[in-house]
């Protein structure tokens, strides 16, 4: 759907979208003026931000300075705070596991230990006592030297069964912030994997809400936060903890455009062509319910598993109130080299019951043969009494994985449990 289209690699390689020196080239050589990074691992790379003013090309995102400081959980946490943000009840980065055993002795088990780098869960390791602490800080620190050349971690309470919910938000160079609303995000696989979204949460106070959505704008006062960002909560009764800033447009981002009637990539193009956000948050006025399913070429019967090959036949759906970003059409290829999701499916309705109605018609609409996807898994979950009441948080997924009988292998832990404790697999794409 671009106007024209330059190939960065030779061939169907994996990883010619991250090369660097090839995109920068690129641009260059088209005479280009911006670059939109898109939501793959260089939006979120203080030195590719870095790289393209460098080379007099505007970076479509926050600064790298910005970039930076929350890429460093445990600065993030430390900035944040300063912020009047309320954070989950920790310790700063841990320099020995001796001080890891008296920090989580004052905070109280069971904690969490996380990778400052991380997020997503790796380098992440539940701790339940005190004589499990060596092995886990022991895990914890060489995962996340591992996967991050970096082996810092700091200290969590565990907050048990909470929601994900996170926030939406937009500024500009002149200092203005608002808040486009939240996403509940809490229907996760196993492995951290967002399967559906939607907005506004269901059953969240209004206290609560307006207290996240002013905490949101309050840090990015605070940090000079400019161009779309999330704030990522753990919210557990009326208590909302901040997690981690993704200082970038989320996958997840159009059940926001759709309650909100914005269009966030606009935004993000406006916003770093200079111009002011020209509204103010009494001007964004929510209307309305909107739910995404995620449409991955995977088989959920099998723990989720990478399906490639050829779509035989592919049959999205229309009518009002539904969207469908994709880009795949019958007979295209999908290979093994990238990320497995191949659309995304929002429903729009007047009300959450509207939305759910619209999702699971859309849904049966759909079509796609030659692959397996997660459209039976979503339908699934549309119809537990659990998911239409609103009332599920973080362990709902991997719960219902469990109770459906998905080998235990591949579904992680036993029921009621939240699953911290695992990794994303080797190879997973980080930032979907
Ligand atoms: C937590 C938590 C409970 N308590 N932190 C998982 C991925 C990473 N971004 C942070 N994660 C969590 N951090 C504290 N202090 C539970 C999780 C968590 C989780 C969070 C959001 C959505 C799904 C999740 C699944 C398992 C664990």
């Amino acid at each position: 759907m671009a106007d024209e289209a330059f190939c960065v690699g030779p061939g169907p390689v994996p990883r010619s979208y991250l090369n660097i020196p090839n995109i920068i080239s690129t641009a260059l050589i088209t005479g280009c003026d911006a670059i939109h990074p898109g939501y793959g691992f260089l939006a979120e790379n203080a030195r590719f931000a870095e790289i393209c003013a460098d080379h007099g090309l505007t970076f479509i995102g926050p600064t790298p300075s910005v970039i930076s400081a929350m890429g460093d959980k445990a600065t993030a946490k430390r900035v944040m705070k300063e912020a009047g943000v309320a954070t989950t009840p920790g310790t700063d980065i841990l320099d020995s596991v001796d001080e890891a055993t008296r920090a989580a002795g004052k905070i109280g088990y069971p904690v969490l230990l996380k990778a400052t780098a991380g997020g997503g869960g790796k380098g992440m390791r539940v701790v339940e006592s005190p004589a499990d602490m060596e092995r886990a800080y022991a895990s914890a620190t060489a995962e996340a030297e591992a996967s991050f050349k970096d082996g810092r971690v700091y200290m969590e309470k565990l907050i048990l069964n909470p929601r994900h919910i996170e926030v939406q938000v937009l500024g500009d160079d002149f200092g203005n912030v608002v808040s486009l609303g939240e996403r509940d995000c809490s229907v996760q696989k196993p492995s951290h994997q967002k399967l559906i979204e939607e907005s506004p949460a269901p059953h969240l106070s209004e206290k609560t809400r307006s207290s996240l959505l002013d905490m949101a704008v309050r840090a990015c006062k605070h940090v000079g936060y400019t161009n779309a960002g999330t704030l990522e909560f753990l919210v557990s009764g009326e208590h909302v903890y901040f997690m981690e800033m993704n200082t970038r447009i989320q996958v997840e981002h159009p059940v926001t455009e759709m309650v909100y009637s914005v269009d966030l990539v606009k935004e993000q193009i406006r916003i770093a062509a200079g111009e002011p956000l020209g509204y103010e948050q009494k001007d964004l006025q929510l209307r309305g319910h909107a739910i995404e399913c995620r449409i991955n070429a995977e088989d959920a019967s099998n723990g989720f598993a990478p399906q490639a090959g050829t779509l035989s036949r592919v049959v999205f759906p229309g009518g009002p109130g539904v969207r469908v970003d994709t880009h795949v059409f019958s007979g295209a290829m999908v290979p093994p080299y990238y990320d497995s999701m191949i659309a995304k499916i929002v429903a729009f309705g007047a009300s959450r019951e509207a939305a759910i109605a619209r999702m699971e018609r859309a849904l049966r609409e759909t079509v796609i043969e030659g692959v397996s996807t997660t459209i039976g898994m979503c339908l699934e979950i549309l119809a537990t009494p659990q998911f239409r009441e609103g009332k599920y948080d973080i362990g709902f997924l991997p719960n219902l994985l469990t109770q459906i009988g998905a080998p235990e292998s591949l579904t992680g832990a036993p029921p009621s449990a939240a699953h911290p404790q695992r990794a994303k697999p080797a190879g997973s794409p980080g930032n979907l």
